[in-house]
């Protein structure tokens, strides 16, 4: 997976990304990461990126010649024309599915906007997907461009080890993950779960997809409906459902 982010900030972009996990995969070549500095395409004498919005109002615009001219280097470098993800809260909002699609390309190309926003005109000529993070407001697109490299290069093979393993975990099956502890048994006067020390695997086991069916019908109902339960696992959770709203 090779990821070009077209930005006006590209130490933003190297600096966040460098580390744990994805500094390994990096340093493995299992992905690689070209932060393409927008500014370095202008043609302005004065190296300017942006300028006033027509019909006035507040902010500026960043034009489209750099951003254009930044996106077909990468074009040409890599032979092929990529998918191009626009950063916008106008988006669609990013989740797991998305990342796991996402991850199956060769290259992806961010674009992060600043300011008011971006030039229409370039985003319908280069743009294939426009995607948020989530309703909140951030001042730039280098943020989300970063949550998604996290997201997705997790999904990429062999980025995760065995023990980082992309299957069991929050999401997967749709369900939220069970609660971990570890040493020492007690701490500040609270004890591990006995279970958990039983050492009988099953029961460990049985124990945890209860957590797992707790902790989502709770926090997360919403996630339920596409969760894959058998039908004594549904009364449960009817159960607990039926409970709270008793409460
Ligand atoms: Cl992708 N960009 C900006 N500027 N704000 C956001 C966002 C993106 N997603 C959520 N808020």
């Amino acid at each position: 997976m090779n990821y070009h982010v077209l930005t006006l900030f590209p130490e933003m972009i190297e600096q966040g990304l460098n580390t744990s996990i994805l500094g390994k995969a990096l340093d493995r070549d299992l992905i690689s990461l070209e932060a393409v500095n927008i500014r370095d395409y202008t043609t302005n004498k004065h190296m300017k990126v942006d300028d006033y919005p027509y019909g006035g109002g507040a902010g500026m615009v960043m034009q489209a010649q750099p951003i254009y001219d930044a996106y077909k280097a990468v074009e040409k470098k890599i032979g092929y024309s990529p998918r191009v993800i626009y950063l916008t809260p106008q988006g669609k909002v990013f989740n797991q599915q998305m990342a796991k699609d996402f991850a199956r390309e060769k290259d992806l190309v961010f674009l992060c906007g600043h300011y008011e926003g971006v030039d229409e005109r370039v985003l319908e000529e280069i743009v294939t997907d426009e995607v948020s993070i989530g309703d909140y407001v951030l001042t730039g697109g280098e943020l989300p461009a970063m949550v998604m490299i996290d997201a997705i290069s997790r999904m990429v093979p062999a980025v995760l080890n065995n023990e980082e393993s992309a299957e069991f975990d929050s999401f997967h099956d749709n369900l939220l993950e069970y609660p971990q502890y570890s040493r020492p048994e007690t701490w500040n006067g609270k004890q591990v779960p006995p279970v958990l020390l039983s050492g009988h695997h099953a029961n460990v086991e049985k124990w945890r997809r209860e957590q797992s069916l707790i902790r989502t019908a709770i926090r997360r109902p919403d996630l339920l409906e596409k969760a894959d339960l058998t039908a004594k696992e549904k009364v449960f959770v009817e159960k607990i459902l039926a409970n709270r709203e008793g409460l």
